[in-house]
């Protein structure tokens, strides 16, 4: 049987992600495929829900400690998405490795650089395909505005989209593809599906999953 994929949806708050990767999901299960929706942070583990109180402010963590507790997070879910890649389900991911990075380095913490906000995510499942969904803070502001959570606030949301392009160059990046997320929603998931389909048809099955180096 041949493996499932690990699609992975990135970009700034507001950039249209949850939409998209649920339409997405709905678009591959009507094709037939075995397909599953995660989202990160996972707010339902105990770990997530120490994240979750973060964000909303009920409660403080260290810089470094939150960012270790997002990435343990994405450990503790490691051997369940291996489980259905192996089994032949595609797992599609609202957020995961690149958000875990970028969102803490904008913190401009001198002891949380890029560099080290990326060590705990090594050895983690390395995405087939990675969305990233791309618009300004600013456009992504005039969506209705963001809500009260902790990083949804215009300069830390600029820094954030500067990292991820910093984060391309200096990654392996050949699973990262950009899309303008101004665009219509009908055209944005047109060249979702495109990017998806043409990942699943040229994804050689023999090729285990790789690893985040
Ligand atoms: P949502 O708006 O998607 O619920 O995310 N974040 C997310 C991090 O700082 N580190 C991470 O590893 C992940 C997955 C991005 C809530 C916020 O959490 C941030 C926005
Ligand atoms: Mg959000």
């Amino acid at each position: 049987m041949p493996r499932g994929k690990l699609i992975v949806f990135e970009g700034l708050d507001r950039s249209g992600k949850s939409t998209q990767c649920e339409s997405l999901v709905s678009y591959l299960s009507e094709r037939g495929l075995s397909v599953k929706h995660r989202r990160f942070p996972d707010r339902t583990t105990p770990i997530g829900q120490m994240i979750n109180n973060y964000l909303q402010g009920q409660s403080e963590q260290e810089d470094h400690v939150i960012h270790l507790l997002f990435s343990a997070n994405r450990w503790e879910a490691v051997a369940a998405i291996e489980a259905d890649i192996n089994a032949g389900t595609t797992v599609v991911i609202d957020r995961y490795y690149y958000s875990g990075c970028v969102y803490s380095a904008a913190k401009n913490n001198p002891s949380l650089t890029l560099a080290w906000c990326r060590h705990p995510e090594e050895g983690l499942p390395r995405p087939d395909l990675c969305l990233f969904l791309d618009i300004s803070a600013e456009d992504a502001a005039k969506r209705g505005g963001w809500g009260e959570e902790r990083y949804e606030k215009k300069e830390l949301q600029d820094r954030v989209r500067q990292l991820f392009t910093d984060i391309r160059a200096t990654d392996d990046g050949s699973d990262f593809v950009t899309i303008n997320a101004g665009q219509s929603l009908e055209e944005v998931e047109r060249e979702i599906r495109r990017h998806a389909e043409s990942c699943i048809s040229t994804t050689d099955d023999a090729s285990p999953l790789r690893r985040i180096q």
